[in-house]
């Protein structure tokens, strides 16, 4: 049985998920209805290594993402309507409408906007972890990346660099099996991609990354960590991604058993089960937590819909960001 406090967070991980999985859903069905321009890189089954690393940050800690940043940015905190509205290419979008899909991100709730090049975000959340500890505070950055980005060399200089300098960077590998359609057994020898942080000597775990429980008590560890100057972790969160890489992908490369046994273990399903197992909340109190998190997207569909569209002179706007971080 767990206290209210306890109870009341993980029902907050549950909506934070659902929201992030919905609000994919509906992003994939507007996608395909033809009304929404450019891309998607979806994340859904990987709801709970976004919410589990991002739930307890401070606003003034910050977030690097990927091509995949969705799910990151609404654990951090970007709102949904801002989210949509970038979607739709409107002048309210979190970047203006000019970022789209690959770039979201809300500087001033810590979510640097997503950068798309496989391993770009690493020495930017190096910088900023560097800024953090020449400015003497204590907030901490957390780098997402993929397995794709193990092999790219700027993974390499970025966990030195964070190593040496003792920097408050937390790196959240999303370790979903794929780069592309390429499966992780093709492109590295090693099970285990944690291990690589021994070359650093840098600490680090692997993690169930569909359990957000877990996720969120690794994150806690290695936030302490850097919050307290003892330098950067690696975690290692082993997930799956339900989506294709991007849009129209089948996913034929994939084998059907490991979709079946991965499927299975959905963090959604998992969340659920903990909290009508705990007692943290009933069936119906997770209805309503659903009904609310249903009417928030709709709303923000239209908002993005009745969103104007960037005019020509707002290119020159927003090109840098002069606040410093
Ligand atoms: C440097 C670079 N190379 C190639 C690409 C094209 N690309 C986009 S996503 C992707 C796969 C990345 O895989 P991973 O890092 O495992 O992330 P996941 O898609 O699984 O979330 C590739 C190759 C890119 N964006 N940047
Ligand atoms: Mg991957």
């Amino acid at each position: 049985m767990l206290d209210k406090t306890e109870s009341k967070k993980i029902l907050g991980l549950y909506e934070k998920m659902f929201l992030i999985r919905k609000y994919e859903e509906k992003i994939y069905f507007l996608f395909l209805e033809g009304i929404m321009p450019g891309t998607i890189h979806q994340a859904q089954g990987q709801e709970a290594t976004a919410v589990g690393m991002l739930f307890d940050l401070r606003k003034e800690d910050y977030m690097t993402s990927t091509h995949r940043p969705a799910g990151h940015c609404l654990a951090k905190g970007v709102s949904v309507n801002s989210m949509m509205a970038e979607m739709f290419a409107k002048r309210d979008g979190c970047c203006r409408g000019k970022g789209g899909a690959m770039h979201t991100g809300d500087i001033s709730v810590g979510a640097i906007p997503a950068i798309a090049i496989v391993g770009g975000g690493m020495p930017v959340a190096v910088g900023i972890g560097l800024s953090c500890k020449m400015r003497k505070t204590d907030n901490v950055v957390v780098c997402f990346l993929g397995d794709g980005a193990t092999n790219e060399g700027a993974f390499h200089e970025s966990m030195n660099a964070a190593a040496i300098w003792n920097l408050p960077v937390i790196f959240a590998c999303e370790n979903n099996l794929y780069g592309a359609s390429t499966h992780i057994s093709k492109v590295t020898k090693i099970k285990d991609l944690a291990v690589r942080a021994d070359a650093y000597g840098m600490p680090w775990e692997i993690v169930d990354g569909n359990d957000v429980i877990k996720v969120n008590e690794a994150a806690s560890r290695a936030v302490g960590r850097a919050r307290t100057g003892a330098g950067p972790t690696f975690l290692e969160l082993k997930t799956y991604r339900r989506s294709g890489h991007s849009r129209n992908d089948a996913c034929g490369y994939r084998d059907k058993q490991e979709e079946k046994e991965w499927f299975e273990k959905d963090p959604l399903t998992i969340c659920r089960k903990y909290i009508l197992d705990l007692e943290a909340g009933s069936i119906e109190d997770l209805e309503l937590i659903e009904k609310k998190v249903l009417e928030q997207i709709e709303n923000a569909v239209e908002f993005a819909k009745s969103s104007p569209s960037p005019q020509p002179a707002d290119a020159l706007t927003n090109v840098y960001f002069e606040g410093g971080i």
